[in-house]
C-alpha cells in the first residue's frame, strides 16, 4: 500500500494557491486552477488533483505560458462564442466564456464555444459540470500531446483526447462521465511510475514497438488507445474538432511547440458544447414520463453502476471527514516546492 497523509480540505486549496502564486500565476489564474485542484482531489480524481501542481510549476517553467492572461471572449450574432485564452492556462478562460455560452445555448437551443491559444492540464467533467447544473447537456473534449499510437501504428500521433458529457438531473447528480480515449491517461501512467507498479496489458507499447506494462517504457514508447480502432478512431474525431475545426493546433502540433520539456502542458484548444433541453422537447422535470431516468434506473437495478457515482461517493466522505488522502511521496514534493 502507498503510504498516504491527510490534507484538510482548506489546506487542498490554500496549500495549491500558494504554490501557484509563487510559480507566477497571477491571483485570477491561481484562483480557477486551485478551485479545479480542489474539487478534482475533493472526488479522489488523483492523476488530475494536486498532482498536477507539478506540471504547472513545469509549465511556468518553461516560459511559453502568461501567468497574467487576460482571455478575450467574443461574439457575432450566432451561436459561437469564441476565447483566446492569450496563452494562459485554459481555466480562467472557460471561466470567462462560460456566461455567454450558457445565454446563447438557452437563445438557440445549442451553442457552442471554441477556447484557443491554451495551456491544458486539467480534468473536464468539473466544466461539464457547470453546465448540467445550470439545466443544460455539456459536451467538452480537448487533445493533448501526441503521445498515443492510432490502432495498428507504432508511434505516438494522437493525444489522450479526453471526451466528457453531463446530462442534468434535477434535485440528482448528474449523469457524467469523463475519460481519456487513451487506455490509461498519462497522469495514470505517471503515478504507476511514480509508485513503481506495472501496467496492467494493452496501456502500452516501448520504443521498439512491442508490448510493455513497464511504466518508464511506456513513457518513452506509446500509448494504445481504449478499445482498438474504436477509441483511436474518436481520438481522431477530437483531434478534429479541438484542432483544425477551431483553427487551432492538433497533439502533434502541441508537441512540437513544448520543444517535448518533460511535464510541460500541452498547448491547444477546446470545443464546449452545450444543449438546452427544453428546446429540443426533453422536460427533466417531468419525472413520472422520463426515459432518460427510467434508462438510468434499469442501469442501476441491474447491479451496474453509473459513471462518475464512486467520485460522487468520494465527494460525500471526503467532506463529512473535512480530509482527502494523498501519497506521502507527493505530499512531500509539493511541500518542497512550495518550499
Ligand atoms: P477513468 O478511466 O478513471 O474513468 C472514466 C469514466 O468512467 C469516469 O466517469 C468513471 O467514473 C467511469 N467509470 C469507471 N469505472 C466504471 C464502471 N465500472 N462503471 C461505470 N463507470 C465507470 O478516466 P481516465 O483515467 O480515462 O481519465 C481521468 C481524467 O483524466 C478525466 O477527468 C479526464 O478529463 C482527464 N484527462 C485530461 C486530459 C487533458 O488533456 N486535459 C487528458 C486525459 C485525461 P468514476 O470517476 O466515478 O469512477
Ligand atoms: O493525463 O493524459 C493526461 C493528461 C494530458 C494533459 C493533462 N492530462
Amino acid at each position: 500500500m502507498t503510504p498516504t497523509v491527510k490534507v484538510s480540505l482548506d489546506e487542498v486549496r490554500n496549500l495549491s494557491y500558494r504554490i501557484l502564486i509563487q510559480s507566477g500565476y497571477n491571483r485570477e489564474h491561481s484562483e480557477a486552477i486551485a478551485d479545479m485542484l480542489y474539487t478534482c482531489q475533493l472526488d479522489d480524481c488523483q492523476s488530475h488533483g494536486v498532482y498536477r501542481l507539478l506540471s504547472c510549476q513545469s509549465t511556468m517553467q518553461a516560459g511559453k505560458i502568461n501567468g497574467a492572461a487576460k482571455p478575450k471572449v467574443s461574439s457575432d450574432e450566432s451561436a459561437i462564442v469564441k476565447v483566446d485564452a492569450q496563452d494562459g492556462m485554459s481555466l480562467l478562460a472557460f471561466n470567462s466564456g462560460l456566461p455567454l455560452l450558457v445565454e446563447k445555448s438557452k437563445k438557440y437551443g445549442l451553442a457552442a464555444m471554441a477556447i484557443n491559444h491554451c495551456f491544458h492540464f486539467s480534468a473536464l467533467w468539473p466544466e461539464v459540470e457547470k453546465l448540467s447544473a445550470q439545466g443544460l447537456v455539456g459536451l467538452s473534449m480537448v487533445p493533448s500531446h501526441a503521445w498515443v499510437a492510432p490502432a495498428g501504428g507504432k508511434r505516438g500521433a494522437l493525444g489522450t483526447n479526453p471526451i466528457a458529457f453531463s446530462w442534468p438531473r434535477p434535485g440528482r447528480h448528474p449523469f457524467t462521465f469523463d475519460f481519456a480515449t487513451s487506455a490509461f491517461a498519462r497522469g495514470e501512467i505517471e503515478l504507476y511510475q511514480r509508485a513503481q507498479k506495472p501496467l496492467p496489458n494493452h496501456v502500452a507499447i516501448n520504443a521498439a514497438g512491442q508490448p510493455t506494462t513497464d511504466p518508464d517504457e511506456a513513457l518513452e514508447g506509446a500509448m494504445l488507445t481504449f478499445g482498438g480502432h474504436k477509441g483511436s478512431a474518436l481520438a481522431i474525431m477530437i483531434e478534429l474538432m479541438a484542432g483544425p475545426l477551431i483553427n487551432d493546433l492538433t497533439s502533434l502540433g502541441s508537441l512540437d511547440f513544448s520543444d517535448q520539456i518533460p511535464g510541460v502542458a500541452p498547448y491547444h484548444g477546446q470545443i464546449v458544447l452545450a444543449f438546452d433541453p427544453a428546446r429540443f422537447g426533453y422536460d427533466p422535470e417531468d419525472t413520472d414520463n422520463d426515459a432518460a431516468e427510467h434508462l438510468f434506473n434499469e442501469i442501476v437495478d441491474q447491479g451496474a453502476r453509473l459513471p462518475s457515482q464512486r467520485r460522487f461517493a468520494a465527494r460525500a466522505t471526503n467532506l463529512a471527514r473535512g480530509y482527502v488522502e494523498i501519497p506521502q511521496a507527493l505530499y512531500e514534493d509539493l511541500k518542497s516546492l512550495e518550499g
